[in-house]
């Protein structure tokens, strides 16, 4: 198709994909060329016996294509899942930046958002404690610009040219290749301890950051510090910001263990099904701002990719919403082959010296040009701008556009010095012009010294609860370390962050706890913990109970109130089929025992049935025990409350015990909206 369209709207892209898009259902089957295909079930053979011939093109063709159906993976975060949908800006942000899809708030600008794990392989599960892709692609008028940011706002080392070690150290290790898709192991935690600046992002990813329970209830970062640039050629330095409506949740990391075996798709399957119920995921934008002018007025150096602004001393602005709206066709074509770049920006938006950002703003292109085989990646249809794109480039692997004429040279006479550059004002890129003067100097700025201060700040900011988790983190994942002078190594460099933290889990790893160092940082962010989210019921998936013999009415109130709120329940019994109530009510059973589990759902409802049997209970009983275990919301009527065992876990926080229906089902969607009682004793 020509690249000369140029249509506004959420929609340009979706047409834009439309016309590469096929059917290929209730049509002739045809080879490459077309012709049509008489056979597909049996290769050209000199007789019934024999061999096959070389003539055979069909069988050639066939064959040839599906040896090449694969293309090598992403070096880091490989494993992901993407979605379509729009973005709104709130209101104009002409004061900070000119960028064109920051002005209109009636404007919508088509994005396509992948999601990822970074350690692990294409089918590795996805609920690896790791950090998360969050990748977002705007396609603008003014040419495609890519947010690839994380759900951690730091990252673990302070120069690009260290990434290549991170990553052969937290990848599995080369002798024997394992362990997959995780950092429990010795070669990443010799790294940590070796490279110290990565103190600030293990905390993060020993934190329930790094097990979401869902891509929608994440937040996500930009990472660096980028510049808004308005018209008049004013920069602020600035922080991108994703914040989930559904606010930010974890799992417990038993129950990310277990999900792992029982649907290492869990991530994927949950945007999925979201997408297609049309509980469309949300993400406000927030933009953190610093003037130019305030560059040195912060204890720690802006520029430094390990460290975040402290929210209550920079706030987050809310600035506009992404929605997402659409699960994609094909996830080959589009999210495998979907290219992000850092370097993708548009006039408005600009880079900083951050000596992290500066080296991805080369390795981007570089990786697409061996994982999609060559320079004209940017042709592929999910990564086509949906504004018309010029230039004197030409020829490659895989080149589609038909450029007409003789001329593919700049300056050029023969066609008046076209395709032309834009001057500013009509729209050209202009980079800012930032006084740049130095010694060429291989070395880390003084400024960037202090890597344990915001680490401790971190701690400090966590919930009694999220601490227990961080200490068990650490004691699993040192756990797995063989080595015992890494272990020591590490317990030593953390000492530095928080003498609760070590001696909570030196002990566990066989370590003596190192002497008290003295730490003198106190401050910290109510907004870096999980505990200070937004707590809302919706989406949240609940698995009810339900034998034969149950109380169908009651049940019939309690599951329609659950759907108002927008809650999904799912009926489990013995078999599939249907389950009979006591006043004939009939059931259309969902999932089973055996093809469900307590990991894949948010709550529990007990309910059961005055005729089931003591298998039933049994099966029962563990279920409901595992979801109590991983400390979700329990709801107890009827017979179900016999599947409370213990007399404790009746009085327990977060289980709900009523014999009024919409009284229960009042509470019981609060609890839901609670997420987790962390203050609940488990037994
Ligand atoms: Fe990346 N990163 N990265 N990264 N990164 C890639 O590009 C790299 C970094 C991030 O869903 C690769 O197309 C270097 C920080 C995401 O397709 C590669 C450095 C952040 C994705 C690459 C970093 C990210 C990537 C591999 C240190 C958060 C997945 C495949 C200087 C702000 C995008 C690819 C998708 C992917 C290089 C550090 C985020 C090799 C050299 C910091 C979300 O180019």
């Amino acid at each position: 198709m020509s690249n000369e369209r140029n249509v506004n709207g959420a929609d340009n892209k979706k047409e834009q994909l439309e016309q590469f898009t096929t059917d290929d259902r209730h049509k002739k089957m045809t080879t490459n060329q077309g012709l049509k295909v008489s056979e597909d079930e049996f290769s050209l053979k000199a007789g019934e016996r024999g061999p096959t011939i070389m003539e055979d093109f069909h069988f050639r063709e066939k064959m040839t294509h599906f040896d090449h159906e694969r293309i090598p993976e992403r070096i880091v975060h490989a494993r992901g899942y993407a979605a379509h949908g729009e973005f709104q800006v709130y209101h104009s942000m002409k004061e900070y930046t000119k960028a064109g899809f920051l002005q209109d708030p009636d404007k919508t600008t088509p994005v396509f958002v992948r999601f990822s794990t970074v350690a692990g392989s294409k089918g590795s599960g996805e609920l690896a404690r790791d950090a998360r892709g969050f990748a977002t692609k705007f396609y603008t008028e003014e040419g495609n610009y890519d947010l690839v940011g994380n759900n951690i706002p730091v990252f673990f080392i302070q120069d690009a040219i260290k990434f290549p070690d991170l990553v052969h150290a937290l990848k599995p290790e080369p002798h024997n290749e394992m362990p997959q898709a995780a950092t429990a192991h010795d070669t990443f935690w010799d790294f940590v301890a070796n490279n110290q600046e990565s103190a600030h992002m293990v905390m993060w990813a020993m934190s329930d950051r790094a097990i979401p329970r869902s891509f929608r209830m994440m937040e996500g970062f930009g990472v660096h510090t980028f510049r808004f640039v308005n018209e008049e050629g004013k920069s602020h330095f600035v922080k991108f910001h994703w914040k989930p409506i559904l606010g930010t949740h974890s799992v417990v990391w038993d129950e990310a263990q277990k999900l792992n075996g029982k649907d290492p798709d869990f991530h994927r399957r949950d945007l999925w099904e979201a997408i297609e119920a049309g509980d469309y995921p949300e993400y406000e934008l927030g933009v953190q701002m610093i003037p130019e002018e305030d560059e040195f007025k912060f204890d720690f150096d802006i520029l430094d990719p390990t460290k975040l602004w402290p929210e209550e001393d920079v706030p987050v602005q809310l600035i506009g919403k992404m929605t997402l709206n659409r699960n994609v066709d094909n996830v080959f074509a589009e999210t495998e082959q979907v290219a992000f770049h850092p370097g993708h920006v548009v006039p408005g938006i600009d880079f900083t010296n951050d000596p992290l950002l500066q080296g991805r703003l080369f390795s981007y292109t570089d990786t697409q040009l061996i994982r999609l085989g060559g320079p004209n990646f940017h042709e592929l249809p999910i990564n086509r701008p949906v504004c018309p794109f010029h230039n004197n480039q030409r020829d490659g692997y895989g080149r589609q556009t038909i450029n007409r004429g003789p001329v593919s040279y700049h300056n050029n006479s023969l066609a008046q010095n076209t395709p032309e550059t834009s001057t500013e004002e009509e729209g050209g890129y202009k980079h800012y012009d930032e006084k740049v003067d130095g010694h060429k100097i291989r070395a880390r700025s003084g400024s960037f010294k202090d890597h344990f201060s915001q680490a401790t700040l971190f701690w400090n900011s966590m919930s009694k609860a999220e601490k227990e988790h961080m200490i068990n983190a650490f004691s699993f994942e040192l756990g797995k370390v063989e080595n015992t002078s890494v272990r020591e190594q590490v317990v030593e460099m953390f000492s530095h962050v928080s003498t609760e933290l070590t001696h909570g889990f030196a002990k566990a790893i066989g370590v003596e706890p190192p002497k008290e160092k003295e730490i003198t940082v106190t401050k910290s962010s109510p907004a870096l913990s999980q505990e200070n989210t937004a707590k809302r019921p919706e989406t949240r998936k609940v698995a009810v109970i339900v034998g034969k013999g149950f109380n169908g009415a009651e049940l019939q109130t309690v599951v329609n109130t659950l759907k108002r709120e927008g809650i999904h329940a799912e009926i489990l019994s013995n078999t599939l089929g249907t389950v009979k109530g006591s006043d004939g009510v009939e059931l259309a059973v969902d999932q089973t025992f055996l093809t469900a589990d307590s990991v894949l759902f948010d709550a529990v409802y007990a309910v059961t049935g005055s005729e089931e049997d003591k298998s039933f209970y049994k099966k029962a009983v563990l279920f409901v025990y595992e979801a109590f275990s991983h400390f979700k919301p329990i709801g107890a009527t009827q017979e179900g409350q016999k599947l409370l065992e213990v007399d404790e876990m009746k009085h327990s926080p977060g289980v709900i015990i009523e014999d009024e229906p919409q009284e229960f089902a009042n509470q019981f969607i609060d609890a839901i909206a609670s997420h987790r009682f962390w203050n609940r004793k488990v037994l």
